[in-house]
């Protein structure tokens, strides 16, 4: 069994350098907030298994061959004969404003069901990752998340929930709707301070949310807090993390980034300070080099950063 098994929908993701009405080139990547976590894995050299669905097609060929070369498991992925696989624009609209578009409507990631996680589900895992993206695409990946949740917490497999609100997909309220009794059967949490409330009752403040979370179970919720670095609430208390000082060129995959350094000290059994530590340093590499999950770190250049801390 793997290490992290996570499910979502990977995109094929078109970057522009300038305007997308001006035209110019456009160049590939794989996207998707859960892949980007098992590439983040899988670098540091952890066993990541991704599910989802992709489009019998050349884009979802691309997918699954980026996956593999990144040594991303993806025998439990169904190819959907129906179905194409989801794109996104990604504008860089000017230096400091990016923009996204979806073509993911109907798409076969978005057609994720109950049926395409048993299997990968029964061959268990350490840790299940989830994201409140995926709940946003259908009726049926969201009726699948749930399920997931509810069969690893059942098999004894922690979850982590990573919030990751996407507006384009779904209004906060219906996500706060979705995602919050989601929460009760993950034991990590991570959001940015901006999307605890859909965790939450609405506008309710960190600590409510944090102490109504902690009560259903959770035992850590991470609240990111971009350049600032995070704070991490236990029973035990709240611990504060700074980020790393580096140059800011891409912001797109930072969180992602962070959930994976944060899950990859669990793996190896650090203290909560020693996971926000990896989790502020995969961030880090995220924000400092161009692309959602280029310039990850293997496992031997973790310590490229040192130096790098705040203050
Ligand atoms: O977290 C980065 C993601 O935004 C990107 O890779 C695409 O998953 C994606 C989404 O749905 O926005």
């Amino acid at each position: 069994a793997p290490d992290l098994l996570t499910v979502g929908e990977a995109l094929v993701s078109l970057r522009s350098a300038g305007p997308l009405a001006a035209g110019g080139p456009l160049t590939m990547h794989l996207a998707g907030a859960e892949s980007n976590v098992a590439v983040a894995v899988a670098r540091l050299g952890h066993r990541a298994a991704w599910v989802g669905r992709v489009g019998a097609d050349e884009f979802g060929e691309y997918v699954l061959r980026q996956l593999r070369a990144e040594g991303v498991a993806v025998d439990g992925v169904t190819r959907d004969p129906d179905r194409p696989t989801g794109l996104m624009f990604l504008e860089r609209r000017t230096a400091d404003l990016t923009r996204v578009q979806y073509h993911r409507a109907g798409s076969a990631g978005s057609a994720l069901g109950v049926d395409d996680l048993r299997a990968p589900l029964a061959a268990g895992a350490r840790m299940l990752h989830l994201s409140g993206i995926t709940p946003a695409l259908s009726d049926t990946a969201r009726a699948a998340t749930r399920w997931a949740a509810e069969a690893a917490v059942a098999a004894g497999i922690p979850v982590c929930l990573d919030v990751n609100h996407r507006d384009r997909l779904w209004s906060r309220d219906t996500a706060r709707e979705v995602l919050t009794p989601l929460a009760g059967y993950a034991s990590t949490v991570v959001a940015s301070a901006d999307e605890l409330d859909l965790v939450g009752d609405p506008g309710a403040d960190e600590s409510t949310v944090v102490a109504d979370l902690l009560h259903r179970g959770v035992d850590t919720v991470l609240v990111k807090l971009g350049s600032d670095g995070a704070r991490a609430h236990t029973r035990e208390g709240v611990r504060r993390a700074e980020a790393l000082t580096v140059t800011a060129v891409d912001a797109v995959g930072a969180g992602d980034a962070f959930t994976a350094g944060y899950l990859s000290g669990w793996f190896d059994g650090l203290d909560l300070a020693g996971r926000l530590r990896r989790a502020a340093t995969l961030g880090a590499f995220a924000v400092s080099s161009p692309g959602d999950w280029e310039g990850l770190p293997r496992r031997v250049e973790l310590s490229l950063l040192d130096g790098h801390e705040a203050g």
